[in-house]
């Protein structure tokens, strides 16, 4: 995982790949650890959790908001602090686990085995493929186009997180440099990462919640996201739900790892990595990602959807009973 000051030559770049493979790639997997303790009780939500659709991955809807993204005391890439508006959307409460990447995609790279674990050894490009088979399995529209890797952001599947939307969802209505306040030493009770994370990833949701519901936002893996990334917000953004830039080499990787310490897993910080990398012999084994689906989808969308409509897909076939959301 690199970010704004750890820049350096492509040979160095590809210095871990060459020691992965003198090393092997078939590495015996480390054995699962028993379940932790439960998460202390957290904040309420901000919605109820959706119905848990076919594809079996809980999501809670999170309201549109405007919010202050980046940080003028961080890093170079963090600024300038910037005012945005994201649109509504549904987004996994945790990081995809490697028992829904198996169940849909037939596989499993992660180097921590386990199926509560978070699934890594993923790269961008194989996150979006576990996207659309996902969108597929719900009776979706695909958001994205494997040949070009372009995304269809009106599309009603599943997608990765624009940067602008994991950090709004990390933030969950705080300016503080954590969600729970700016005490890195409450950390601890919110992330697997370096100090406590024993070198290795940890089941989903064992930690504490952010005041939204969702998990592990720090550490554990870090998240890809769809933008294309930039060492600095510049101008010319959009203020409107931005997209990053149209173009890069690197993909955004946002909220640290079991890897990093405390600096690499605060709200605003940010990483990028080639988004080809990650595979199952090259693989860094910190990269995982979760989904998130647009709550919004315009009128005259796909699969019938009409405007304003929020309810989750295959809502029919929910396992949980649980109320609908209301739309945002
Ligand atoms: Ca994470």
């Amino acid at each position: 995982m690199r970010h704004v000051n750890s820049r350096c030559p492509a040979a160095l770049r590809l210095l871990p790949l060459f020691l992965a493979l003198l090393a092997g790639c078939g590495q015996p997997p480390s054995q699962p650890l028993s379940s932790p303790a439960p998460a202390s009780a957290a904040k309420a939500p901000a919605q109820a959790p959706a119905p848990v659709p076919k594809s079996g991955v809980e999501m809670v809807l999170l309201p549109a908001s405007e919010f202050t993204m980046g940080d003028d005391d961080g890093e170079e890439d963090e600024q300038p602090a910037h005012r945005v508006q994201v649109s509504a959307f549904w987004m996994d409460v945790s990081e995809v686990t490697q028992a829904s990447f198996q169940a849909l995609m037939g596989r499993n790279p992660a180097k921590f085995t386990g199926p509560d674990r978070p699934v890594e050894r993923i790269s961008w490009h194989a996150a979006i493929q576990y996207c659309n088979m996902r969108s597929q399995r719900d009776g979706l529209t695909p958001c994205y186009d494997l040949k070009t890797l372009a995304c269809h952001f009106d599309a009603d599947g599943y997608r990765l997180p624009t940067e602008a939307e994991w950090e709004h969802a990390c933030r969950a209505g705080t300016t503080t440099r954590w969600s729970f306040g700016d005490d890195p030493g409450q950390l601890k009770d919110h992330a697997w990462y370096k100090p406590n994370a024993a070198k290795k990833t940890h089941p989903v949701k064992s930690k504490r919640p952010n005041p939204w519901g969702l998990y592990d936002l720090y550490g554990n893996v870090a998240e890809w996201c769809q933008d294309f990334y930039a060492d600095s917000y510049g101008d010319g953004n959009p203020v409107q739900d931005p997209r990053g830039p149209v173009a890069g080499e690197d993909r955004v990787l946002r909220g640290g790892s079991w890897a990093v310490d405390e600096d690499r897993c605060r709200s605003s910080a940010r990483d990028f990595e080639a988004p080809g990398l990650a595979d199952v012999c090259f693989g860094y084994e910190a990269y995982g990602f979760r989904c998130v689906r647009r709550a919004n989808p315009p009128a005259g969308a796909r699969n019938g959807d009409s405007a304003g409509d929020a309810r989750p897909p295959a809502a029919a076939s929910t396992r949980t009973g649980a109320p609908r959301p209301g739309a945002p």
